[in-house]
């Protein structure tokens, strides 16, 4: 893109602003500003992206669909400014115009399309895919509200509706003219054609218009623009439906209604299912509108016979929720195309792969066949058959597994089991972490993996090192510019070269520079936001994820609290000052986590005011944690918490984001902690706590009982105690909750038998934060390493080893 001048940028905004909006600078609001900006960006992009769509099309290249239920975009301004390689000059045109950039950027309302790691990892892979000039492109649903905003109103979480799109959204193009229809429920025939082969109509189908809203996926620099292609639901328009009959107005308002329901809303459970018809519905309409247009596309770019669909298409689905990809496919291939069975399934299963987020029983998706049935009619008819020749298989040849085909079937108990569809018709069946993939392949999918070791892989997750480093702590990303050169910024492993600097002090005193001026950042954003001082000295040590069991922020709240109880008994004890900084959403439903989302905020009201202590405790509950949050803390983390009970979290990607940051982890060997460690070695991370092996021993045979814990560890019956006896609470039966939670049900998730170990490690950090210059070592070689976690480097494992694309 050619560079405009800072001069250049200030008059066209101050022209824009007269042109389009009547304004002049001197009164425009920061609202104005930022559409303006936007809108200049978007003219930058807008033939790029058009030049890039046709050289896709010249070059007639294969290309990845990216399937995903979620993408957690967050804002784009500055992205986009960075990767148009337009940020360095409109910040400063905005500078010289006397505005200021962040209150600019801060209109943009996040676009929370998803509910966590899943769905972040879909735009970080969006990001890599463009930067790499990758043909990859991105399908989702364009839901009216994402995910809920939280309030939290005397220590509970309110969940509010997300208006995102109440303003404009700068980014979106709607097309109305590539809508596709989608169709529900309805009766199938079955009709016996003359050559003997069937055919299937279908009648009285529910139909929804599927209208794209599409989103510009900018490189970093090099001119290549990808789409990300939301759909959002709209009701058929009918010539006949202005009928003024009463009854009937509202019966066609009201059907109206309850198909924009369809996108009109982002289900808030991260780690569950259940099993909600209008869910079902959303994972169809997603996968029909998408399949349909990757099959009109292919037939425009390509004048070939649809057999060769995987020579130039592959379709990668984001854990099983758009795993109805598969019948669908075999859908449109055989009914509209008139392949047999036989051909249908060929490609299908050479264009499919998948990938899976979790081995969580209770996140395992499963429909209930009679609701599949009613809703998808044909779709549920192909699914038969695949489970139906699936069974046949085994049992005639994989004699070894017939006993197992009750454990295997698709179709099973009346259920619909999506991962057993999603490795049955897919080429390919990734994890997201070496560990993760490693228990898919021995434990959780062992039958498949005995059946088809060929499709299974790993995949180790990414972030994007230009959203996560170069955008949002461009002081730290400018120091490492200055000593080893702009090299990493196209090649993330390049940061290695920071290990030559790890002992010079000079360096290091500048990089402890850069950390404190983020802590004060981070510091006056606390003050603003909660009224709260928080001591820019004290160790930051940061948990920002969802709040599950799982990821056991429980754990580091009885770290709190036994530090509190240390500091009641003996106030001048001498500890390094500590700021707890916690961000995280609870699902609507799950009353366990939102007991501890009260919890946090109960004990920080009770610390954060505790004269006795001496401001050596500050606990800080940022509320509404999104992705514009995360960018704030990030860079300002000393610790980064990854506690999760081991075996639980598949990857995790904050740990790599507070990584790249300088953070250091405090970790279990769970997800890809255990790949940084084996690349910054043990006197670089702090491990703690039982093994996956040893959570997954347990589990099976017994042997834990964490009342033994309770009546041996004084610090962890204090602790329960204080729970149990409304010590933490207005009244007695607050947080009664967990206490029994941990007591009756003996500690799922091993907080008891985990809390002496994780107390001792963080004795160990305290210890090493005193040792000033081996603490910014270890930060520096954390940094050094953290370029395995660039989502390019992921994104090019994915297209060497399953997709089989070129860079164009
Ligand atoms: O996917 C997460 C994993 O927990 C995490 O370990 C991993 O790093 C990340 C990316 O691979 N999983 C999720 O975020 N899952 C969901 O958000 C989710 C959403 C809807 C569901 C189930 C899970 O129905």
């Amino acid at each position: 893109m050619p560079q405009l001048t800072v001069e250049e940028l200030k008059e066209r905004i101050v022209n824009k602003l007269k042109t389009d909006k009547g304004i002049d600078i001197l009164d425009a609001q920061n609202k104005d500003i930022y559409y303006v900006i936007a809108s200049i960006v978007n003219e930058e992009i807008m033939p790029h992206w058009l030049e890039t769509q046709k050289k896709y099309k010249e070059k007639n290249c294969k290309q990845v669909y990216y399937l995903s239920m979620e993408f957690l975009v967050g804002r784009l301004l500055e992205s986009n400014l960075l990767n148009c390689g337009m940020l360095e000059h409109s910040n400063q045109a905005l500078i010289e115009l006397g505005l200021n950039t962040e209150q600019i950027y801060a209109v943009e309302h996040d676009a929370g399309l998803g509910n966590g790691g899943l769905g972040r990892l879909a735009a970080c892979f969006l990001d890599s895919l463009a930067s790499l000039h990758y043909p990859g492109h991105g399908f989702g649903i364009r839901y009216r509200y994402g995910l809920f905003e939280q309030r939290i109103i005397h220590g509970n979480q309110i969940e509010l509706p997300d208006y995102w799109l109440n303003d404009h959204y700068a980014w979106e193009t709607r097309k109305e003219e590539e809508a596709i229809c989608i169709h529900f429920h309805g009766d199938v025939h079955m009709f016996k054609k003359n050559d003997g082969t069937l055919e299937f109509k279908y009648e009285n189908t529910d139909k929804v218009m599927a209208i794209p809203y599409d989103i510009p996926v900018v490189g970093y620099k090099n001119d290549v623009i990808n789409t990300l292609r939301l759909w959002s639901a709209e009701p058929v328009f009918q010539e006949g439906n202005h009928l003024t009959e009463e009854s009937h107005y509202y019966h066609v308002l009201d059907h109206q209604h309850s198909i924009e329901q369809i996108s009109g809303f982002l289900y808030p459970d991260d780690s569950s299912h259940d099993g909600k018809v209008l869910r079902l519905k959303q994972q169809y309409f997603l996968v029909s509108s998408s399949i349909q247009n990757i099959i009109k596309n292919f037939k425009q770019n390509h004048q070939m016979s649809l057999k060769r669909l995987p020579e130039k298409v592959v379709i990668q689905i984001n854990d099983t929720h758009p795993s109805l990809a598969i019948p669908e496919l075999m859908r449109i291939l055989m009914d509209q195309e008139h392949f047999s069975w036989d051909d249908a399934w060929e490609v299908t299963t050479k264009v499919i792969a998948y990938t899976n987020h979790t081995i969580m029983s209770e996140a395992l998706e499963k429909w209930p066949k009679g609701m599949l049935k009613h809703l998808l009619p044909r779709i549920y008819m192909i699914i038969d058959e695949i489970n139906e020749r699936f069974c046949k298989g085994i049992w005639f040849d994989h004699q070894e597994l017939r006993e197992k085909i009750p454990e295997m079937a698709i179709i099973a108990d009346d259920q619909v089991h999506m991962a057993r569809l999603a490795i049955v018709g897919s080429f390919s069946v990734n994890g997201v972490a070496r560990i993760h993939t490693d228990i898919l392949k021995k434990k959780e999918m062992n039958l498949f993996y005995s059946l088809y070791p060929e499709r299974f892989n790993n995949k180790t997750n990414g972030i994007t090192h230009r959203r996560w480093l170069l955008q949002v702590n461009p002081k730290l990303a400018g120091l490492i510019t200055d000593i080893i050169g702009p090299q990493w910024i196209q090649r993330p492993k390049q940061l290695i070269s920071l290990l030559k600097y790890t002992k010079d002090s000079s360096f290091l005193e500048k990089f402890d520079q850069v950390k404190r001026k983020n802590k004060q950042l981070l510091a006056d954003f606390i003050h603003d936001r909660t009224g709260i001082l928080v001591d820019d000295q004290s160790i930051f040590d940061v948990q920002i994820k969802r709040l599950h069991e799982y990821k056991r922020q429980l754990l580091n709240v009885f770290h709190i609290i036994y530090l509190y109880n240390e500091l009641k008994e003996n106030p001048n004890l001498d500890m390094i000052p500590r700021t707890f900084i916690f961000g995280a959403k609870a699902a609507p439903s799950y009353h366990l986590a939102k007991e501890v989302i009260k919890l946090i905020n109960k004990v920080a009201s009770i610390v954060n005011y505790d004269q006795d202590i001496q401001g050596k405790l500050k606990v800080i509950f940022l509320e509404n944690y999104n992705v514009s949050l995360a960018e704030r803390i990030i860079p300002a983390a000393d610790i980064s918490e990854q506690i999760s009970t081991a075996s639980k979290e598949a990857s995790g990607t904050g740990n790599m984001k507070m990584m790249m940051n300088g953070a250091l982890t405090v970790g279990t060997l769970d997800g890809a902690n255990i790949e940084i460690k084996d690349l910054v070695g043990d006197p670089n991370i702090f491990i703690f706590g039982l093994t996956a092996d040893e959570v997954l021993h347990y589990y099976h045979h017994g042997g834990y009982n964490a009342t033994d814990i309770y009546n041996t560890d004084d610090r962890v019956r204090r602790i329960l105690d204080q729970l149990n006896h409304g010590e933490f609470g207005s009244h007695e039966i607050e947080f009664k909750d967990i206490y029994y939670n941990i007591l009756s049900h003996n500690d799922p998730y091993f907080v008891l038998k985990d809390f002496e170990p994780y107390i001792e490690t963080h004795e160990l950090v305290e210890q090493a934060y005193r040792d000033k210059l081996t603490w910014l070592n270890m930060s520096v070689t954390n940094i050094a390493y953290s370029g395995k976690f660039s989502s390019d480097r992921t994104i090019q494992e994915y297209v060497t080893d399953i997709w089989k694309i070129k860079p164009v």
